[in-house]
C-alpha cells in the first residue's frame, strides 16, 4: 500500500504552470496468504486515512500473486538502546556506520538524506566509500518488497516483542524489512529514522550486528526521516535493486 497527497506547486520558469508534487504518507508492504488479503487490505486502508503524516488524497493498493520460490531468510536479532537525546543516537548509528567499514562522507551524505524536509517514498542507496547515492530516482528511492514471515514464526516473534513491550506493526515490519535488507550481500547496513512525526524511535541493522532500536531518535513533531542503505562499492547495484524489490523472502523461524 502506498498513500501520498498531490500538492499543487508553481512550475519553474514560466510562473503560471502548476505542477503537482507527490508527499508520501505512509507505505506497507507484506506476503499473506490468498484467504487473508482482504483483512489485510482492511488494515492497510486504516492505517492510511489516519496517518499523523496527513490525509492522503490517493491510496493505491497492489495486489500480486508470487510464483516464483519464495527465499528464507534469518530474523534479526533486536536491541533497543534508551538515547537521551538524538544526538546521542546519531553518535551510536555513527559509531556502528563507522565500524561496519562506512566512510565518513558515506555516513554524512546518509544523513542528509535523513533531515532533508520531504521524506522519500523508499530508500536511499550510498556507496560505502566515496558516499556516493546511486538510486536511480531521488524522490522514489528503492522500496524493499516482497518480504513476510510464516504464521507459527509471525506467533513467535509477537510473543518475544511482548515480553520486551514492543508488540507493535511498526516494530514487526521494520523489523522484517531490515531482515531483508540485511540478508542482501552487497548491502553493508542500513540507518532509519521514522518519518512520522509521532514517532521518535529509529534504528541502524545490519547483517553482523543485528537490529538495534534507538530511543528518542528524533524530537516529537518532527516531519523528516526515512531510510539509507548502505551499499558495498562496487555492488551491482541494478542486481541489488532488483533483490530488494522483486526477490519474495520470508522469515521462517524465530
Ligand atoms: C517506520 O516508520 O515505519 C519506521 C519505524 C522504525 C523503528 C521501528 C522500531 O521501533 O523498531
Amino acid at each position: 500500500m502506498r498513500a501520498a497527497k498531490k500538492t499543487g506547486v508553481r512550475g519553474q520558469g514560466l510562473g503560471v504552470r502548476r505542477k503537482l508534487r507527490e508527499t508520501h504518507i505512509s507505505g506497507a508492504e507484506g506476503i499473506y496468504e490468498e484467504k487473508d488479503v482482504l483483512q489485510i487490505c482492511n488494515e492497510y486502508l486504516k492505517r492510511a486515512v489516519n496517518h499523523p503524516r496527513g490525509k492522503p488524497d490517493e491510496i493505491v493498493i497492489t495486489i500480486e500473486t508470487i510464483k516464483q520460490k519464495i527465499k528464507t531468510i534469518p530474523l534479526l536479532s533486536v536491541k533497543t538502546v534508551k538515547c537521551k537525546s538524538p544526538d546521542e543516537a546519531k553518535g551510536i548509528i555513527i559509531q556502528k556506520l563507522a565500524s561496519s567499514g562506512v566512510s565518513k562522507k558515506a555516513v554524512n551524505n546518509g544523513f542528509k538524506v535523513l533531515k532533508a524536509q520531504r521524506a522519500m517514498r523508499g530508500a536511499s542507496l550510498i556507496l560505502a566509500e566515496s558516499g556516493r547515492r546511486v538510486e536511480p530516482d531521488k524522490n522514489r528511492g528503492v522500496r524493499a518488497s516482497r518480504m513476510g514471515i510464516g504464521k507459527t514464526a509471525g506467533r513467535m516473534l509477537a510473543q518475544k516483542l511482548s515480553k520486551m513491550g514492543i508488540n507493535t506493526a511498526t516494530v514487526k515490519e521494520a523489523l522484517i524489512l531490515a531482515s531483508k535488507v540485511a540478508s542482501c550481500p552487497d548491502i553493508i547496513a542500513e540507518a532509519c529514522v521514522s518519518d512520522d512525526p509521532d514517532y521518535t524511535t529509529g534504528y541502524f541493522a545490519s547483517g553482523k550486528k543485528g537490529y538495534l532500536r534507538l530511543v528518542n531518535i528524533k524530537e516529537p513533531g518532527e516531519m523528516h526521516g526515512g531510510r539509507v542503505f548502505f551499499i558495498k562499492e562496487n555492488a551491482d547495484i541494478a542486481g541489488v535493486i532488483r533483490y530488494l524489490e522483486r526477490i519474495p523472502v520470508i522469515i521462517r523461524r524465530v
